[in-house]
């Protein structure tokens, strides 16, 4: 098939699906077209059937907001007839599905009928689209793809409460590619440069934005590291590092933690690190959680939204309430304090992560966008 994928290029977690996804897609066969206003983080165009299409918005002193979405449908419009592309792919409803609407609109002017799916990703629906500037915008876009994913039962839930929508929701997982993973071999040569060996490696990557609770997380780290030698490794850039780092200067515990900022290296630090955390207000899936778990390590969560479909309680970590620091520092620490315990959750983390393994997930797709073109025939 030729698909078109709409997805955002930045650091976080719709991205990489979107980009991961297209990739597998062209190792089988398929001609992928990403279509995003800069080259994707973790695109390499090696493989023949990528190719990737930057939308650009020209600058124009009348224009105080840069009509993005107007430039995206345009983009969509010619790539689609320039390559004979089969089906629209958007991730992120907003402003994805607006935009692939649009261009399904005029493409139908031409005599030229499309399928769009549109993957529901998290904030999408729970944090920015629920806005009601955007919720008529949302809810019509949704409603006028021809196929709806979510990414979590959780979600799918969330969209139909939150939204009135009349369209059936697929619920098809995130997922992690295994065997990358494997062939990368787990140990790091940098651990010791990170952390001593009698340190416990704690980590948390995302975006440090509000939902992800980044002060919980260093209070947490800070009643572990008063039990036992730890390190924490917070990966990731946002709205909220400075008072993340503000807060470890006055806890007087910054020579126990590390800010890398965005980084390239996920991978390995997720290699050496033995807990990870993620105490977010809420988490439509929780990729972060589940590319650990990839990694064996285990999980201190919040049970909010998809949670606990990726992280099973007692099993690849623990889930406590939103906020509740001393249950989750408590969970981490029964962890942590035995090698042993420490190590079956290890076992635990990849059991689960194994069942979100791409060569699963990715037929879903594959089932859906044939039934998408099917019906437009
Ligand atoms: O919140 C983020 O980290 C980024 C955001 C995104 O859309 O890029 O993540 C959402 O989508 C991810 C991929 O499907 C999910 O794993 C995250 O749980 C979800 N974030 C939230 O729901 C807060």
């Amino acid at each position: 098939m030729k698909i078109a994928i709409v997805c955002y290029p930045t650091f976080g977690g719709s991205g990489v699906v979107a980009i991961e996804l297209g990739l597998e897609l062209a190792h089988r066969g398929h001609e992928i077209h990403f279509i995003t206003y800069r080259q994707p983080v973790r695109l390499a165009l090696l493989n023949p059937n990528v190719h990737y299409h930057e939308v650009n918005v020209p600058e124009y002193p009348l224009f105080h907001y840069q009509p993005y979405e107007l430039a995206l449908s345009s983009k969509l419009v010619d790539m689609v007839k320039l390559y004979k592309i089969e089906l629209l792919h958007v991730h992120y409803a907003i402003p994805h599905a607006y935009a692939g609407y649009m261009a399904k609109q005029m493409l139908k002017d031409e005599g030229i009928i499309i399928p769009m799916v549109t993957t529901l990703h998290g904030t999408d629906i729970t944090l920015v689209g629920n806005h009601p500037f955007y919720k008529p915008a949302v809810s019509f876009s949704i409603n006028k793809s021809d196929i709806v994913t979510s990414v979590s039962q959780s979600l799918k839930d969330d969209t139909y409460n939150l939204f009135n929508i009349k369209k059936e929701i697929h619920v098809i997982p995130n997922f992690i590619e295994l065997d990358k993973i494997r062939n990368e071999g787990l140990i790091s040569c940098q651990r010791s440069v990170m952390a001593k060996k009698e340190e416990r490696i704690v980590t948390h990557i995302s975006n440090f934005r509000k939902v992800k609770r980044i002060p919980d997380i260093i209070k947490i780290f800070y009643k572990i590291q008063e039990k036992i030698p730890a390190k924490l490794m917070m990966v990731g850039d946002g709205p909220e590092k400075a008072k993340a780092e503000q807060l470890c200067e006055d806890l007087c515990i910054q020579d126990k933690v590390i800010f890398f900022g965005n980084s390239n290296e996920i991978d390995q630090i997720l290699s050496f690190s033995d807990l990870f955390l993620l105490p977010s207000e809420t988490e439509s899936f929780g990729l972060a959680a589940l590319e650990a778990m990839a990694w064996s390590v285990p999980v201190i969560s919040s049970n909010s939204g998809g949670l606990s479909e990726v992280n099973f309680d007692g099993i690849s970590g623990y889930l406590s309430d939103v906020g509740d620091v001393d249950n989750m520092a408590e969970n981490a620490l029964k962890i942590l304090e035995s090698d042993e315990t420490l190590n079956q959750f290890r076992t635990n983390a990849l059991e689960v992560a194994k069942q979100f393994d791409i060569k699963n997930i990715l037929p879903l797709y594959e089932n859906l966008y044939l039934q998408a073109i099917k019906n437009t025939q």
